[in-house]
């Protein structure tokens, strides 16, 4: 019988870079060394109530936030896996209070890899889906030197590939090179990515909204009234809510299923709660990819350019027409 199986998330990349003569083959090197830690990351985080590794470390990252045992275990893992790829000069993670520079020796890196290891914290010891997002940016350093900064602070914009696992009912992984977006979907008896949702495109107009409603008395005046438009529109029917409070989720469902991820700034956090290098760019470029949206309240994600590795931004997620639609009652 003639196999009849869909592409491995390999053989997809590796048909993707047969179009550039110049390929090198270093970032199908990449993709492998992002999708091998995913599949351990993955193993981990299902068995994690079976292996000791729930609960927290009993030590704070560099925002002050407490580190749970499968961050640092994702961390740990994604570090060594990219390090051992040899194909990139520089890494930034949420966890690390500095980044971590390769050495141009023996073969300088071309990448500067960019992530969130384990994104929902908050749910990882309730079997809620959690997942890891990154960002991957082409060298800017001279390739005699150590990777570094000026390898990694550059404007979402300016990324070439980005995406995310979701560790959830499947785990699946959502990429984008910049031309399509493309989800793969684990088959644990293989081992391998198979593609499973070819070509995403975010619906212009969804029907979900997505946001910690319990924010929404310390938000700006102006984005509670446009929220509020949306939830309860004078005509049409209102909206309806689904909120996981992972990130990496509540953005996948409306990646798919359409509608808007809302987290404003507040006056907790006046410059908004999520990280712009390792959450809010990769997820702002696979929403602007598949033909949706994503700002600040004030301007598109990719148009801002980051003072340091730790900067966070209000983020709107959603398909164009809701976005707009938002930005412009923000304004009125
Ligand atoms: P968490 O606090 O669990 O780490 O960026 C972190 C993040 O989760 C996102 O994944 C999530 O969308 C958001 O924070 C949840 O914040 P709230 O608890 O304020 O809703």
């Amino acid at each position: 019988m003639p196999e009849n199986r869909p592409m491995t998330l390999i053989e997809y990349v590796t048909r993707k870079q047969q179009a550039f003569p110049q390929a090198t083959g270093a970032f199908t090197t990449l993709v492998e060394g992002l999708a091998l830690a995913t599949k351990i990351i993955s193993r981990e985080v299902n068995q994690a109530g079976l292996g000791h590794l729930l609960g927290l470390t009993g030590r704070r990252n560099v925002q002050g936030e407490a580190v749970a045992r499968l961050d640092e275990f994702s961390n740990d893992t994604l570090i060594r896996t990219l390090t051992r790829t040899g194909v990139v000069c520089a890494i930034g993670s949420e966890e690390l209070a500095v980044p971590i520079r390769l050495p141009a020796d023996p073969v300088p890196g071309v990448y500067a890899v960019v992530f969130d290891p384990l994104d929902g914290s908050s749910n990882i010891d309730y079997a809620v889906s959690v997942g890891s997002i990154f960002g991957v940016y082409r060298r800017r350093s001279s390739r005699d030197q150590i990777g570094g900064m000026e390898d990694l602070l550059q404007s979402p914009g300016d990324l070439v590939a980005a995406g995310y696992s979701v560790y959830g009912s499947s785990t699946i992984l959502v990429l984008s090179t910049g031309d399509t977006v493309d989800g793969f979907t684990l088959d644990p008896s293989l081992g391998e990515f198979l593609l499973s949702h070819q070509n995403i495109r975010v619906k212009p107009k969804g029907k979900f909204l997505s946001a910690n409603t319990c924010n929404r008395g310390a938000w700006e005046p102006n984005v509670l009234r446009a929220f509020e438009a949306f939830e309860q529109p004078a005509e049409g029917k209102p909206m309806s809510l689904r909120y996981v409070g992972s990130l990496v989720a509540d953005a996948h469902r409306t990646l798919l299923a359409g509608g808007m991820f809302v987290y404003p700034a507040d006056r907790k956090q006046p410059e908004g709660k999520l990280r712009l290098l390792y959450e809010a760019g990769p997820l702002g470029f696979l929403f602007e990819k598949a033909g949706g949206a994503a700002t600040d309240t004030r301007r598109p994600i990719l148009e801002i350019v980051p003072k340091a590795l730790h900067d966070r931004t209000p983020l709107l997620l959603g398909g164009t027409e809701d976005v707009a639609r938002f930005m412009e009652l923000c304004r009125e």
